[in-house]
């Protein structure tokens, strides 16, 4: 009786059309979405899809993207795939509570934790000869691999296996000797640079975000997706030291939109991604182990991707239009926050889907700009970040993912990372906010995301393909001078720019 009455409520929701049967529904889960998102639903490659991590995604939304995918995603659209039908009954199953509710403790994490190595075992000294602030840890997506590359020389120094679906940038602490990765589906692994060597893991959440690296080196922070919460790790041995739910007023809890550290305030920052609140997490205590409790700062809207000046008083943020279908987003565009009053300080007019996170600021006529490329429209907005008016435009040929500059050099870079022209990268005069250059490292394939040398004179571009490659540029002339075959290299970071969060490059 009770499914029949299932199946007369299902069929007027869906207007007449033929109903697929559950056991249907769950075979094709298995066959088009659980590689991406976890047998489970418990997210890999792709996010966890559970009631609670979709709250703020309406069904007919949901319905939407599984039909035409997701705009800046991996999703793709299942429209020609899959009838109205059973897109509509796999939106059903994802808003369905799972079998059992999941969950990962501190108990989870250290029956997870592996030391591959001790201290004891490892030399102070790098094993190698290299200029050691030059190096880049070039991510490889395409067969789960980082590369340790030579930044003057070019050349690979050493290729190591990675956990499946590292995202995010690999973290750095102070001296460039040690870097931690977060996957997507929770695991923290801590590399050491002078060994050569992953040197422990430990498995933090089921679905994660990223990570952050304190200042002094002494903690991790992961923020993750599933279970609602940041959790603090003990950087030299990755034990964990404290678990920090994310919950607002009431029962609310909340995904982590990302974690970062914000060096001058030794604090982490995190924005949350269903409640409009910042995070700000202390981790100097005077004595002692700190305590890691938030203050928190009420907003009007969520941050979904966020920057900070370089002073870290103020950060900026967006809401996604997509996350705040359920009519969540109050404020178009964006929001500028001091830190310290918790105060709302400016609105960002920001059409389309700006990505902060990848925003760069430089100096221009005496000012500190902000520029941001777009992750729906071709067009990368250069902001002035004492009156925060945009004060140009730059139209490009596709939307964006990532943008790049260095202090040292009189260029920016940003990717056109969709649509028809994804094989360009626009190179912009940082003077004249006009595009110079527009190249095509191989025609046909997506290039992205670029990163500099230590001084500014190289700039690093992928071909983001499994037979990829990394082109590397003369910064000034443009010339290509070297192409090293990569598998899908994600992303690339260079320890002094990252250790010394310079302004051209993402913290
Ligand atoms: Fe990312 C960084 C969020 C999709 C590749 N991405 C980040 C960060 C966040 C973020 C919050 C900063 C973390 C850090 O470095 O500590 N990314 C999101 C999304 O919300 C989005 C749009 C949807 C999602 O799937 O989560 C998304 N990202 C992607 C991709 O589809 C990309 C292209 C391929 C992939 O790896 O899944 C991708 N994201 C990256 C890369 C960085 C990143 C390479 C690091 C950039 C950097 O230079 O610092």
């Amino acid at each position: 009786m009770r499914v029949r009455l299932f199946f007369i409520s299902l069929a007027a929701f869906l207007g007449g059309h033929h109903v697929v049967a559950s056991a249907d529904t769950q075979a094709i889960y298995r066959e088009h979405c659980a590689e991406c998102h976890g047998k489970e639903r418990l997210g890999a490659m792709g996010p966890a899809l559970l009631p609670q991590n979709l709250s703020r995604l309406k069904q007919k939304f949901a319905i939407d993207v599984i039909a035409n995918g997701r705009v800046a995603t991996q999703m793709p659209a299942f429209s020609e795939k899959l009838t109205e039908a059973q897109i509509e009954s796999l939106a059903k199953l994802i808003y369905s509570e799972p079998k059992k509710t999941p969950s990962w403790g501190v108990r989870d994490m250290r029956a997870s934790q592996v030391t591959h190595f001790k201290a004891s075992e490892l030399s102070d000294q790098p094993i190698f000869e290299a200029d050691l602030q030059n190096l880049f840890i070039v991510v490889e997506l395409g067969d789960h691999h980082a590369t340790v590359l030579n930044g003057d020389t070019f050349e690979p120094i050493h290729r190591f296996k990675t956990r499946f679906a590292v995202h995010g940038g690999p973290k750095y602490t102070r001296d460039g000797r040690y870097v931690y990765f977060a996957s997507r589906d929770g695991w923290i692994s801590k590399f050491d640079l002078y060994n050569l060597k992953t040197v422990s893991e430990i498995r933090a959440g089921i679905n994660t975000r990223n990570l952050a690296v304190s200042y002094d080196g002494n903690w991790v922070m992961v923020g993750n997706y599933l279970p609602h919460n940041l959790v603090v790790l003990n950087a030299h041995d990755l034990t964990p030291v404290k678990v920090i739910p994310t919950r607002g007023d009431g029962d609310k809890t909340s995904r982590v939109s990302a974690v970062y550290t914000a060096p001058t305030r030794n604090s982490f920052v995190a924005a949350l991604k269903d409640i409009p609140e910042v995070w700000e997490i202390p981790y100097q205590a005077v004595k002692g182990i700190p305590d890691f409790e938030p203050r928190r700062i009420k907003l009007d809207d969520y941050l979904d991707d966020f920057f900070f000046n370089q002073s870290y008083s103020q950060v900026m943020g967006t809401a996604r239009p997509l996350d705040s279908g359920s009519g969540g987003a109050k404020v178009k565009g964006g929001l500028v926050i001091d830190m310290d009053t918790g105060k709302r300080v400016a609105e960002l007019t920001l059409p389309g889907m700006p990505h902060l996170g990848s925003g760069i600021t430089w100096d221009y006529q005496g000012k500190t700009v902000l520029a941001s490329p777009n992750l729906s429209s071709g067009e990368v907005s250069v902001i002035d970040m004492q009156t925060w008016e945009t004060i140009k435009t730059i139209k490009t040929e596709g939307p964006g993912f990532f943008m790049r500059s260095h202090e040292l050099s009189p260029y920016a870079w940003v990717d056109v990372f969709f649509g028809p022209n994804k094989d360009k990268i626009h190179v912009i005069d940082k003077t004249s906010l006009e595009i110079v250059k527009t190249l095509q490292p191989a025609p046909g394939k997506t290039s992205g995301h670029v990163e500099f040398t230590k001084d500014g004179r190289f700039a690093l571009v992928s071909i983001w393909e499994n037979e990829g490659a990394v082109v590397v540029y003369d910064a000034n002339t443009l010339e290509e001078i070297k192409r090293l075959p990569m598998s899908k290299p994600s992303g690339k970071y260079n320890v002094y720019n990252k250790t010394h969060y310079e302004e051209g490059t993402s913290h």
